[in-house]
């Protein structure tokens, strides 16, 4: 039996930027958080979506990989093509385990990765005609029924104009698809700005194209669920054993056709607000489709959503058939949990990942019965944290302004909590739509630690000061943690597990950190010669 870590939050804070010049630990402090949301009405203030201080070894990814790695790389039939050195493409290449399902027919190009291997000669010349060359190759190939290009970094050093080249050749070939998207990696401070990038082009390109409305009932799109480790696939049979009707994922398993006739749904279910909201707040200002909040992480987490969705329609038949899927389902994992308990119970957790699944897997750890000491996110904003009151109904091109000045702009007008009833009442009046969902911080313990863009330093330095008895992140964590002697969880990949999603998903869950928490090899983590040091040799010179 492990003892109860007993601490002060502020002393761990304090410790954390113990070791930072002034000026770095001034800035890092406001981006760590004692949680008070439980009491206060205000939640407190966090500072995210900021550059990271170059220099500090960041949990972060790029602007390129949020566009072409996580919005658009679990699309199947649309052909992705990097523009750049070979590295960005084989890195964004499958790595995410977003899997998909072409059926008998279907296309599907993820096994591929296409990159235009860009050489010193390009970036001194210039990349245009390579681009060209590419596509078409792509095309005589495949011919698909998309292309899209992925900008990396040099690209936009050496103004390439992808746009262009885009539009040339989708002229030239008549029936395929060609758009590009200027989501080079330095573009924003993270991911995020490419997650906006890629919204952005596949609204405007793509979503309304196919006019004619897919059969089924009660429509929905799911945004924000990319199928990693087959999360979707899950979803999915729960939401068609409720007679639910989903149009297109936003992104997982989904397919140009999808994507194309998403504006014939009734409802969007958000799952993953921080890499898709804009997709979503867009289909509600141009085709006036409204948007909810769901989370399909935890069985009780799943049960609600699907009661928000037969809530919307209002339709007693939905109703009545999701209430008895709930009661067929539920009792099956919560025994499961109820085994699972009784050693999970008491445990501690530390949960690091992007930009939602921090906040979505806090529910599924407390279903166990564990604490989260310690969580935050790599990129999430403001209103991922404190939860969003107002909705921007913000349609903007990014590529002709500059992406961070964006984001400000989008995420100065989400805080309500901090406006005057004018200011409320001059949003309103200008169109902005009030709405409401939690943040990481209401649904954390009073005096949990929350750390935005927490770094390799710091964490180490939390599982050195705290012990907790599990920590979850991504491949970059996974080694050091490890090495420390703390069982390390994969919440990205899920190493090689999932799905985790859904009813099924719980149990899933619940087993590997059973199985991970409760194992005794976590113990073993002395070298020999740590435990008996007396092997250490001495060097004599003779
Ligand atoms: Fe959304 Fe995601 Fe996440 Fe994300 Fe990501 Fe991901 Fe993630 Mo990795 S879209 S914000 S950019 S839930 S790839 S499937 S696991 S960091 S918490
Ligand atoms: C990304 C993708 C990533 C990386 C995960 C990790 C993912 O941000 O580019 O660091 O292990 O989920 O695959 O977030």
């Amino acid at each position: 039996t492990k003892k109860a870590v007993q601490f002060n939050p502020a002393d761990i804070k304090e410790e954390l930027l113990k070791k930072y010049p002034p000026k770095v630990a001034r800035k890092r402090a406001t981006q760590i958080m004692i949680n008070e949301a439980q009491e206060s009405e205000t939640p407190s203030e966090i500072v995210a979506n900021v550059r990271t201080i170059p220099g500090i070894i960041t949990m972060r990814g790029c602007t390129y990989a949020g566009c072409k790695g996580v919005i658009m790389g679990p699309t199947r039939d649309i052909l992705n093509i990097t523009h750049g050195p070979i590295g960005c493409g084989f890195y964004s290449w499958l790595t995410r385990r977003n899997q998909t399902d072409a059926g008998e027919t279907g296309e599907n190009y993820m096994p591929y990765c296409f990159s235009t291997d860009m050489q010193d000669q390009d970036i001194i010349f210039g990349g245009e005609k390579k681009l060209a060359a590419a596509i078409e190759e792509a095309y005589d190939l495949f011919h698909p029924k998309g292309i899209c290009v992925f900008a990396t970094c040099p690209v936009g050093l050496i103004g390439d104009d992808i746009h262009a080249v885009a539009r040339k050749m989708k002229a030239k070939f008549g029936d395929c698809n060609v758009f590009a998207f200027s989501c080079e990696g330095y573009k924003g401070v993270s991911q995020s700005a490419g997650h906006h990038i890629a919204n952005n082009q596949v609204f405007t390109h793509l979503v309304g194209e196919n006019q004619t409305p897919p059969a089924g009932e009660y429509k929905i799109n799911l945004l924000g669920e990319y199928n990693i480790g087959g999360d979707g696939f899950e979803i999915d049979r729960v939401l068609k054993k409720c007679g639910i009707t989903n149009i297109a994922t936003f992104s997982g398993n989904s397919s140009y056709e999808q994507f194309a006739s998403a504006q014939h749904a009734d409802l969007s279910a958000v799952m993953c607000h921080r890499s898709i909201n804009y997709v979503a707040d867009m289909l509600e200002t141009k085709y006036g489709i409204p948007w909810i909040k769901v989370n399909f992480i935890g069985a009780g987490a799943t049960a609600k959503s699907l009661r928000k969705i037969g809530q919307y329609f209002g339709d007693k038949a939905l109703v009545d058939r999701i209430e008895a899927v709930i009661a067929e389902e539920l009792p099956v994992v919560e025994a499961v949990a109820a085994d699972v308990k009784t050693r999970t119970t008491g445990k501690t957790a530390m949960l690091f990942v992007g930009g939602s699944r921090a906040h979505h897997y806090n529910e599924l750890f407390q279903e166990m019965g564990m604490k989260t000491l310690s969580a935050g996110y790599e990129f999430g904003h403001r209103d991922d944290y404190e939860g969003r009151e107002v909705i921007p109904s913000l349609t903007v091109d990014a590529d002709s302004r500059n992406i961070e000045e964006i984001e400000v702009e989008a995420d100065e007008k989400l805080y309500r909590a901090r406006k005057t009833p004018e200011e409320i009442k001059a949003l309103e009046d200008a169109g902005y739509k009030f709405k409401h969902y939690d943040g990481l911080n209401r649904d954390m313990d009073k005096g949990s630690i929350i750390i935005d863009d927490l770094n390799q330093y710091e964490a180490e330095k939390l599982v050195e000061l705290l012990k907790p008895d599990i920590f979850c992140a991504g491949i970059k964590e996974k080694f050091s943690i490890q090495k420390l002697g703390v069982p390390m969880k994969q919440l990205h990949s899920y190493d090689s597990g999932g799905p985790y999603a859904g009813f099924k998903g719980a149990v899933n869950f619940y087993k590997e950190i059973d199985r991970l928490v409760s194992s005794k090899v976590w113990s073993y983590m002395k070298a020999p010669w740590q435990q008996n040091p007396e092997l250490t040799a001495t060097f004599v010179w003779e």
